[in-house]
Parts: C-alpha cells; sequence; structure tokens
C-alpha cells in the first residue's frame, strides 16, 4: 500500500489527524493494533479545553459534543471539609471547559471516518517502522496471518505511551523526562445522577478524590490509592463507603451510589520525550509525554499536538514548505512543558504525599490557603485548568 501519511494509533490523537488530513484531501491509513471496541472500551479524559472544541469541530465532528456535552464554567475544591469555588469565566473572561467523555469523543471520530470510507486498520499486528529517517518511510504489520507494507512520505505516530514508534528512535537520539508518583487513581463510571453540578476536587485527611461526571446521569469517581492496591480488591460497596470519608456532609447527602460500569487503576507520571521529531516521523499525544490527569490535560495536549501537525503537513503538501515540520517539536514542546508543569504542581497540591512528611503538609496547608483566599491565586489555577492561549509569546 502506498500514501502520503502512515497514522499510528487509532485513539483519539491518530484519528483526529486523520480526520483534519482528509479534510485538506491528503491521504492517510490508520494502523490500530486493537480492536475498535476496545479502543472505545478505555475509560479516560472527560474535560476538552476550547482549543479541543473548536479542533473537533474544524474536523466537522463536533454535533453531537455540542448538543450533549456539558459546558462548566467553574469548579469546586474541597479541601479538609471545605469548599471554595473556582470561578474559572469570572477569572479568565468567560472561558469554560466542557465535560465529554474521550470515548464519545473516540467513537464520533471513528464513525466520520467510517462514514468516509478512509482506511484503517484494526488488530494490526507487529507494526514496525523502519527508514522514517529517509524521504521514503515504510511501516510493516501483520493482519490475518500476513505480513503487510505501507510506503509513506510521513509517519505519524500517535500510538500511546507503550506504543511502537518512540521505541523505534535510537536510545542516543532521545531525550526522556520521567517523575513516577507514589499513588495512582482508583477510578470508577456509574450510571448514577452527579453528586454535584461541577466537578469537585477533594483534598482530605484521607487523600486526594475526584467527583466528577459524563452527563447529568453518568458520574465518574475517583481515589488516591497506593500503587500496591489492586482493582480487585475494591468492591463497589469499599470504594463508595471510602469516597463517603473523603467528601463533606452537603455532597453526602446528594451521593447515589450505584454498580460500576468500569472500575480500574491508572498510575500517576509526568513524562516528556525530546524531540519529538526523528526525520519523516513525528510523535503526537502520549507516544510523547504524559501528565498525571489531576489538571485534566493529557487529551487537550494530545489535541494540540494534532493541531500542529496537520497544519505543518497541510503546509509542506500545499505550499512545499517544510516550516511547519521543521518547527513542529519546539512549537509542541512548549506548550506541552506548560500543561506538564501545571499538572505536576496541581497534583502537588491536591494529593498526599507522607514521604513529604508533616512539614511537606504544612507547606502544601500555606499554599492552599494562600491561593484560595488571593484573586491572582484562584486565576493562576483557572487560567491554567481552561487552557493557555496557542503559542503564547514569552
Ligand atoms: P492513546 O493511548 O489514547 O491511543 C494510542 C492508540 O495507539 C491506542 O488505541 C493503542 O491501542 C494504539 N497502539 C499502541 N501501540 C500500538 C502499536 N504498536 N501499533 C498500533 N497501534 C498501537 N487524560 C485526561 O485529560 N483526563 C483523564 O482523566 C485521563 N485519564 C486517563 C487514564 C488512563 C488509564 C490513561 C492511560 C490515560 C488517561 N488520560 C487522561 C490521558 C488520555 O486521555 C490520553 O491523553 C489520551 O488517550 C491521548 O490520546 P492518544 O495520544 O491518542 O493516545
Ligand atoms: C474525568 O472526568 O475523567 C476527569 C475530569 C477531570 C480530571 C481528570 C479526569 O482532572
Amino acid at each position: 500500500m502506498r500514501t502520503q501519511v502512515a497514522i499510528i494509533g487509532a485513539g483519539p490523537a491518530g484519528l483526529l489527524l486523520g480526520q483534519l488530513l482528509h479534510k485538506a484531501g491528503i491521504d492517510a491509513v490508520i494502523l490500530e493494533r486493537q480492536t475498535a471496541d476496545h479502543v472505545l472500551s478505555r475509560i479516560r479524559a472527560g474535560i476538552l479545553e476550547q482549543v479541543c472544541i473548536d479542533l473537533l469541530d474544524e474536523a466537522g465532528v463536533g454535533e453531537r459534543m455540542h448538543r450533549e456535552g456539558l459546558t462548566h464554567e467553574g469548579f469546586e475544591l474541597l479541601i479538609d471539609g471545605r469548599r471554595h469555588r473556582v470561578d474559572m469565566a469570572a477569572l479568565t473572561g468567560g472561558k469554560t471547559v466542557m465535560v465529554y467523555g474521550q470515548t464519545e469523543l473516540t467513537r464520533d471520530l471513528m464513525d466520520a471516518r467510517a462514514a468516509a470510507g478512509l482506511p484503517t486498520v484494526y488488530q494490526a499486528g507487529d507494526v514496525a517502522v523502519h527508514d522514517f529517517d529517509t524521504a521514503q518511510p515504510r511501516v510493516h504489520y501483520t493482519r490475518d496471518g500476513q505480513r503487510h507494507e505501507v510506503v509513506c512520505d510521513f509517519v505519524a505516530g500517535c500510538d500511546g505511551f507503550h506504543g511502537v514508534c518512540r521505541a523505534s528512535v535510537p536510545r542516543a537520539r532521545v531525550t526522556e523526562f520521567e517523575k513516577v508518583y507514589p499513588f495512582g487513581w482508583l477510578g470508577l463510571l456509574a450510571d448514577t445522577p452527579p453528586v454535584n453540578d461541577e466537578l469537585i476536587y477533594v483534598n482530605s485527611a484521607r487523600g486526594f478524590a475526584l467527583c466528577s461526571q459524563r452527563s447529568h446521569t453518568r458520574s465518574r469517581y475517583y481515589l488516591q490509592v497506593p500503587l500496591t492496591d489492586r482493582v480487585d480488591s475494591w468492591s463497589d460497596d469499599a470504594f463508595w463507603a471510602e469516597l463517603r470519608l473523603r467528601l463533606d456532609d452537603e455532597a453526602n447527602a446528594r451521593l447515589v451510589t450505584g454498580a460500576s460500569l468500569e472500575k480500574s487503576i491508572a498510575p500517576l507520571r509526568s513524562f516528556v520525550t525530546e524531540p519529538l521529531r526523528f526525520g519523516r516521523m513525528f510523535l503526537a499525544g502520549d507516544a510523547g509525554h504524559i501528565v498525571p490527569p489531576t489538571g485534566a490535560k493529557g487529551l487537550n495536549l494530545a489535541a494540540t499536538d494534532v493541531k500542529y501537525l496537520a497544519g505543518a503537513l497541510i503546509e509542506y503538501y500545499q505550499e512545499r514548505s517544510e516550516a511547519g515540520i521543521d518547527g513542529y517539536s519546539a512549537r509542541c514542546l512548549k506548550r506541552i512543558w506548560r500543561g506538564e508543569r501545571f499538572s505536576w504542581w496541581f497534583t502537588h497540591l491536591m494529593h498526599h504525599f507522607p514521604e513529604d512528611g508533616a512539614i511537606g503538609e504544612r507547606f502544601q496547608q500555606a499554599e492552599l490557603d494562600y491561593l484560595l483566599h488571593s484573586e491572582s491565586g484562584l486565576r493562576t489555577i483557572a487560567e491554567n485548568y481552561v487552557g493557555l492561549p496557542l503559542d503564547f509569546v514569552a
């Protein structure tokens, strides 16, 4: 097979890139190692920044998102039993975020790709990328016992943290930055009405919790748990009982519990690869970076990478200019590191770090006390949460 762009991975990054390239008349094939159902079964992000919303509109897949998504103007911080609202709209000149599950966004992108008859190979096994330093990279994969080859102009590594593209780059050409957090997030999805109109981020004596949502009838909750915990040791009842211990009376009075539709433990890490371009191969999304989900940045950073990469490839094909592809890595990394910093900082603000000792706990309390009683403190939380402007100059 011959195509212009070979996209590895049919998660939100790969699918969104494929849609943006298609709208510009650029051919691409997506190679995904799982089935479409498996991709859709992974419960992940829930908050979209305006940049991501605009991109989905640009890709022509925003209709259901606008119909079913929930616009949120603020969120609550529940700190040792006291609530503090972060009024994002007031603090950022009207900016908001949208609650719309990654699963739904991925489904919309999959449906649009299928409707346009665009090629996606699911269950593509043993994907291998070759010659990405030449003008004609090649990608090999196995499907139905047959080995196949894709010859292309460019490879887009949208294959997530455990993908093959970053792993195919000689170590000497890559610098990786990583911080692994000493706890995980136990997440539970249930068809129960959300406990609050807006999200509640909790820093309690027993650890972090998050009350999120997917719709007016579907809720998503998280608990900070030790890395040694296993999801099958957490019954639904045990989850709800622990969540109740971390909430205040108001939330406990409103909490509706129910059977879990999904329950999983996600490790937390900060991770960045530098650079993000290797000849004719580009990394985008989780393939290049990971953030702890506290700041709801993972999916949104992936969307920005895709915006920049799609723009660079369109510029190459339409104007025969390499300026965009030459500048891709630096342009993405500037925004990625700001997202990484906020996610690391917000994680440190809201979770228990026993290894920091009693003084660490006092520092955290003092920082929260300063931030929550200072308009500039609240604004720094709000402007990072809604998403920093694209291509900010500084
Ligand atoms: P993805 O990992 O979504 O997609 C990569 C795709 O590549 C997958 O479908 C995979 O099957 C495929 N692939 C991998 N290796 C391959 C190979 N060798 N060949 C072919 N295909 C291959 N972000 C938030 O903002 N909020 C959250 O609450 C949140 N929770 C998360 C929980 C978990 C457990 C994880 C892992 C991530 C979470 N994230 C969250 C981040 C997440 O939403 C990512 O940012 C988002 O999925 C990024 O999308 P992609 O870059 O497309 O990567
Ligand atoms: C979610 O709804 O899954 C979610 C929301 C906000 C976060 C992380 C996850 O910061």
